[in-house]
């Protein structure tokens, strides 16, 4: 199994409840990762077909418009296991299993599964530093927070400083909720350095989490991480899956249960978008959060 790798790569599991991140090399080997970038594409494809924000049920295609943007750009597509069967096996594959039943344990489900793509030429393509937590119902207990929800984020192209990788403050989990880019959209504008200092952290500790297709980092609600424009002339097409140990969430789709990797069923769960039964779409979003 792919876990013989690195030693940063074996201690995963102290690393992240130590640093509140860990990285885990060569999770899928480059023929798993070629047909996922192949799908990707493919998945691409198909939200390009829509002019603005897409959503139903729980699939959704977050558009930059060509009225802002100038030409249309898929900035990222949620949940897409319901139209791509590659990418339901995917969620729930042995690797990823290897890597969070020692974290959180054999009963798992799935809160949000997403691929970010940074078009190069695409405005707002970069992430505020933040911490998840930003997007869930608060809790005081950390600890309880670190346990039950991890992310996962698997590099799907090369994730390089220059198109815009994944960034963390190591130990920041530490810290509590600390509020920062609470103030607007978190792919509007960038993180100064005043503001990290003012929530008590060190610029200068953000580790650039630079992967090869088919690497995964994983980090908690509380890690502060964010990532910054693309500048390159290459994409950045990232996957993040979140998942909660199933013992303290009634909310997400089956992962592993008891172990055992299990599909998606007829009808979707509420996962984060709490309206599904409600409003189930299909609808078109245009609240245009990118032009204010
Ligand atoms: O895609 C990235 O670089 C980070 C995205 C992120 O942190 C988020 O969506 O919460
Ligand atoms: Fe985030």
């Amino acid at each position: 199994m792919a876990l013989a790798v690195a030693q940063e790569s074996r201690d995963f599991v102290d690393h992240y409840w130590e640093h509140g991140y860990a990285i885990v090399r060569g999770l899928f080997n480059q023929a798993e990762i070629a047909e996922a970038q192949a799908e990707a594409q493919r998945i691409y494809q198909i939200g390009m077909q829509h002019h603005a924000t897409y959503r139903h049920k729980n699939l959704l295609f977050e558009i930059l418009p060509e009225s802002f943007a100038g030409r249309r750009y898929v900035m990222q597509a949620h949940w897409f296991s319901w139209i791509s069967p590659f990418f339901e096996r995917f969620r729930r594959a042995p690797q990823m299993y290897s890597v969070l039943q020692p974290l959180l344990g054999r009963n798992v489900r799935q809160i949000a599964q997403q691929l970010h793509w940074k078009p190069p030429g695409a405005p707002l393509s970069g992430y505020r530093m933040h911490q998840d937590l930003r997007f869930r119902e608060r809790q005081e207990d950390f600890k309880d927070l670190m346990t039950t929800n991890i992310n996962f984020g698997i590099a799907i192209d090369p994730a390089t400083k220059a198109n815009g990788c994944l960034r963390v403050v190591p130990d920041s989990h530490k810290k509590g909720y600390l509020g920062l880019a609470d103030d607007g959209p978190i792919m509007k504008g960038t993180t100064q350095e005043e503001e990290l200092v003012k929530a008590g952290l060190d610029p200068a500790r953000i580790v650039d989490v630079e992967l090869d297709p088919g690497d995964l980092v994983i980090w908690g609600l509380l890690t502060v991480h964010g990532s910054q424009q693309n500048t390159s002339d290459k994409d950045r097409c990232f996957m993040i899956q979140s998942y909660t140990k199933a013992e303290n969430s009634d909310r997400g789709e089956w992962a592993f249960r008891d172990g055992f990797s299990t599909p998606l069923g007829d009808e979707p769960r509420v996962c984060k978008y709490t309206a599904l039964h409600e409003k189930p779409g299909p609808m078109y979003i245009e609240d245009k959060w990118y032009q204010n």
